[in-house]
């Protein structure tokens, strides 16, 4: 078959490309190798950028998310068991919205549908040939078992961490940099009703704890542990004192319920740059992955792809070459500012069994400092909230 974008993976990055350059009337095909049913039902990130937000209404793609999305005006970072506001709002004049990372997917795949869209689920050895060449091609099998030949103009890898799509660049081409964190978040679903009306970010001595939320009636949790921790090997009671001591605060009490979810994510920094080689251009995981301490995952994918998605318009529509040829840099730009900000959100509020007992009275420090300096806060907040998009 021929298209003119063939897109690898059915990710927040690879669905949203999908979508936009639908809009701009470029031919696709989306190519997965989970089925529908297992990228709809997989629980990752939970917060979208004020950017993200208004992308998604603006591309039609909103209307669940203003019904069933909770806005959020601020955070509160908690640490000597007292409680600091980050009053978004009023230092940017912007939220976010909580609004999990499957439903979003649920919602682009569904729009995708409606619209004709070509997406095929459950593909097996995907394979890229000629990213170098003006006439790449993308080799794989279908669910029917049916082999595919695919011959496009651009390839977009959207095929996250583990895909496929960086390996395709020449030896040499790729230069990765990676810092590998020597914890992870052990990650909860409860049912149980919500313990407070905002994300608590908790910095405590035995460890990092957050506490988020899904819907009036589910609540998400996290705790810094051991990455190679086995999740099963915890009793709902530790996993609750846990998180109760870590969040103990005065006059706060964390409800509890049923534990229907577990697992635990390790945590690193990763980029890979260029996020482009011939006619094969990366975005989102596949490029870049940072520690969720910064809710900046799924954010940085959007980014990516509506950059992405505008220079390939410039390039069908007005045989502009030059957005293309920026692409990279320009996400990099992106990408580098978000690595910094979940590096420091990650270093800031997490236990390094290796600290000093200086690193650790100068981190409460550096916490004390972004509470009590409207400019310190400000700067956290603007990068929370993130920057409009592309
Ligand atoms: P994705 O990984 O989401 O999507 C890539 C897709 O490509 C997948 O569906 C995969 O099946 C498919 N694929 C891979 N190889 C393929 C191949 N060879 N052929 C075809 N398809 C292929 N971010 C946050 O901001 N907050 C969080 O709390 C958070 N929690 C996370 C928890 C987990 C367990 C993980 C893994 C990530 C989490 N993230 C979180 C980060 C996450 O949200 C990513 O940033 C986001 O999914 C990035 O989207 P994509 O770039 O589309 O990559
Ligand atoms: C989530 O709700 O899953 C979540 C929220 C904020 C983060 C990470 C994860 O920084």
């Amino acid at each position: 078959m021929r298209t003119q974008v063939a897109i690898i993976g059915a990710g927040p990055a690879g669905l949203l490309l999908s979508h936009l350059l639908h809009r701009a009337g470029i031919a696709g095909v989306v190519l997965e190798n989970r089925s529908r049913a297992t990228i709809e039902a997989t629980i990752r990130a939970g917060v979208l950028e004020h950017g993200t937000v208004a992308l998604l209404n603006a591309t039609g793609v909103g209307a669940r998310l203003a019904r069933e999305g909770l806005v959020h005006e601020g955070i509160e970072l908690r640490f000597g068991g007292a409680g600091h506001r980050i009053d978004f709002a009023a230092l940017t004049g912007k939220a976010i919205t909580v609004y999990p990372q499957h439903e979003v997917l649920k919602d682009l795949i569904a729009a995708r549908l409606a619209d004709g869209g070509d997406l095929r689920f459950s593909v097996a050895d995907v394979r890229l040939e000629g990213v170098g060449t003006e006439h790449p091609r993308v080799h794989c099998t279908d669910a029917a078992g049916t082999a595919l030949h695919i011959d496009c103009d651009f390839i977009a890898g959207c095929d996250g961490a583990h895909g496929i799509c960086r390996q395709a660049m020449p030896e040499g081409v790729p230069r990765e940099y990676l810092r590998i964190y020597p914890f992870g978040w052990f990650g909860i679903l409860a049912e149980a009703p919500p313990s407070s009306h905002e994300l608590i970010y908790a910095r405590h001595d035995r460890g990092f704890a957050l506490i988020s939320t899904r819907t009036p009636t589910v609540q998400r949790m996290y705790f810094q542990c051991d990455p190679a921790e086995p999740a099963e090997r915890w009793s709902e009671r530790q996993i609750w004192d846990e998180l109760q001591a870590r969040t103990a605060a005065t006059g706060f009490s964390l409800h509890e319920g049923r534990i229907f979810q577990r697992g635990v994510i390790a945590m690193r920094s990763f980029v890979c740059e260029p996020m482009a080689h011939g006619r094969l251009f990366l975005a989102g995981d596949a490029a870049h992955v940072v520690p969720p301490t910064g809710a900046k995952g799924l954010n940085l994918a959007a980014a990516d792809v509506a950059l992405l998605a505008r220079a390939l318009d410039a390039h069908y529509r007005e045989g502009k070459r030059g957005p293309l040829e920026a692409y990279s840099a320009a996400a990099l730009a992106r990408v580098w500012r978000a690595q910094h900000f979940s590096w420091w959100m990650t270093s800031m509020l997490h236990r390094f069994d290796e600290a000093t007992e200086f690193d650790r009275r100068r981190q409460l420090a550096e916490l004390d400092l972004v509470v009590s300096s409207r400019a310190a806060a400000t700067s956290l907040a603007e990068m929370y909230v993130g920057s409009p998009l592309a």
